[in-house]
C-alpha cells in the first residue's frame, strides 16, 4: 500500500487499501475513523430514498439551490457513473462494471493492472484495457453538457473529476475550469526518461495493440493517468481555495471511495449545501443538515433537473451544436 500525504503535506498520493486499483483505491482516512454507513432517512433536510413520489420534490430543491446561485460557486466532484451513459464502464457496477470483466484478463488481481511495478514488468493488459478508452470511442452525454451549462451561466466554480475519459474537456468545458484529479491520455510519459510523447503516437500504436515505447530511450512510455501510489497533478491543489470558497458542491456518479479525492466531499463550510446525485447509497457520505441527497439514474435527474431549471432548449441546442462539432459517431 502506498502512503497517503494528507493536504497539508507536500505531496498527495493515490491512497488504497484492501486491494483496491491505482487509482480507484478504498477507505476513508479523513477523520481516522469510518463514517456511520449513509442510510435512508439519514441524509439531512430532504432524505436520501430513490425514485418514486420523492424524487420530485428533491429535484426541485436542487433546482432552487442552483437558481439561488449569484456568481461563480458552484464546485462538482464528479466520478465514473457520469460516463457510463457514454458507454464508458465505471468499475463497481456489478455486472457492467470494470471489475466484472476483469476476470477475462491476464492479471493476478484486478488492481495490478494501474500498479506501476506490474505495468512496468508487463504493460500489455493496462494497454489491452486502455484501447478502449480511446477519445474517437466516446463522446459526452446530457451530464457532461449540464456541467457545460453551469459554466456557460457563469456559475462552475471548478470540475473535479475523477474521470480520465477527457469528456468534459470535450463537452467544451475549458481546461482552466477543470482538475482532471486522475490525469488523463491527453499526454503520456516514459518512464525511463521522462520524456512526453505525443498523444497521438501513444494512440497509434495503442490501437494497434502495441507497446509505446520512447524515441529517446526505448523506455516504456505511460499515458499521464494517475497509477497507485502517483501523485496527483499539481492542480489538485486548488482544491485548497475552491473548497472554502464553494457556495454550493454537486457530487455526481462516484462511490467516493477514493483517496484523496473522496475527503473533497467534506471539505466546503458546513453551510454550504452539498447535492449528491448518485444510482446508489454512498457508504462513506456523512450526512449534514443541507445536504440533498437523490438516488437514481444521472441522466434521468439530470434531465428533470434541466427542465425544471428552465434549460431544456438551451441544452438541446448547446447539445446539437457540440455534436455536429465533434463530427463523429459516439454511443
Ligand atoms: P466507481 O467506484 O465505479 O463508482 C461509480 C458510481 O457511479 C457508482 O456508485 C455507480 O452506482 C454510479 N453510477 C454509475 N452509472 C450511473 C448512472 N448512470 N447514474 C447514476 N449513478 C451511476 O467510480 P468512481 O469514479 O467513484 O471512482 C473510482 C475510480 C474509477 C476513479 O479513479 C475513476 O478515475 C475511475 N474510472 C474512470 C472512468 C472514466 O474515466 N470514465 C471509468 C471507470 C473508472
Ligand atoms: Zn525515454
Amino acid at each position: 500500500m502506498t502512503l497517503w500525504v494528507r493536504s497539508t503535506g507536500r505531496a498527495l498520493r493515490l491512497w488504497g487499501r484492501g486491494g483496491e486499483p491505482a487509482w480507484a483505491c478504498r477507505h476513508r482516512v479523513a477523520g481516522g475513523s469510518r463514517p456511520t454507513p449513509f442510510s435512508a432517512g439519514a441524509s439531512g433536510a430532504f432524505g436520501s430514498g430513490g425514485g418514486g413520489e420523492e424524487e420530485k420534490p428533491r429535484l426541485r430543491d436542487v433546482a432552487e439551490l442552483i437558481r439561488a446561485q449569484a456568481g461563480q460557486g458552484v464546485v462538482v466532484m464528479a466520478g465514473a457513473g457520469i460516463s457510463t451513459a457514454s458507454g464508458i464502464p465505471d468499475f463497481r457496477s456489478p455486472g457492467s462494471g470494470f471489475y466484472s470483466a476483469l476476470r477475462h484478463w491476464d492479471v493476478p488481481y484486478p488492481e495490478a493492472i494501474f500498479e506501476l511495478s506490474f505495468f512496468l514488468a508487463n504493460p500489455r493488459p493496462f494497454f489491452a484495457w486502455a484501447k478502449n478508452m480511446h477519445p474517437g470511442n466516446f463522446r459526452p452525454n446530457v451530464i457532461h453538457y449540464f456541467l457545460r451549462l453551469l459554466h456557460d451561466r457563469g456559475l462552475l466554480r471548478r470540475l473535479y473529476t475523477q474521470n480520465i475519459d477527457g469528456l468534459e474537456r470535450a463537452s467544451g468545458i475549458p481546461g482552466s475550469k477543470l482538475v482532471e484529479a486522475h490525469g488523463s491520455f491527453a499526454s503520456a510519459t516514459c518512464t525511463s526518461c521522462g520524456k512526453a510523447s505525443p498523444e497521438q503516437d501513444l494512440w497509434a500504436t495503442v490501437m494497434a495493440d502495441g507497446v509505446p515505447r520512447c524515441a529517446v530511450c526505448a523506455g516504456l512510455v505511460k499515458p499521464d493517468v494517475v497509477f497507485f501510489g502517483e501523485m496527483l497533478p499539481e492542480r489538485f491543489f486548488l482544491h485548497l481555495v475552491d473548497f472554502p470558497a464553494a457556495e454550493l458542491l454537486l457530487v455526481l456518479g462516484t462511490s467516493l471511495k477514493v483517496e484523496p479525492f473522496a475527503s473533497l466531499s467534506e471539505a466546503v463550510r458546513s453551510s454550504v449545501p452539498r447535492v449528491l446525485m448518485n444510482r446508489e447509497a454512498v457508504e462513506s457520505w456523512r450526512p449534514r443538515s443541507r445536504d440533498v441527497v437523490q438516488l437514481g439514474d444521472l441522466v434521468d435527474s439530470v434531465e428533470r433537473l434541466v427542465e425544471l431549471l428552465g434549460w431544456t432548449e438551451e441544452m438541446r441546442e448547446l447539445v446539437q451544436r457540440e455534436t455536429a462539432k465533434l463530427g463523429r459517431p459516439g454511443r
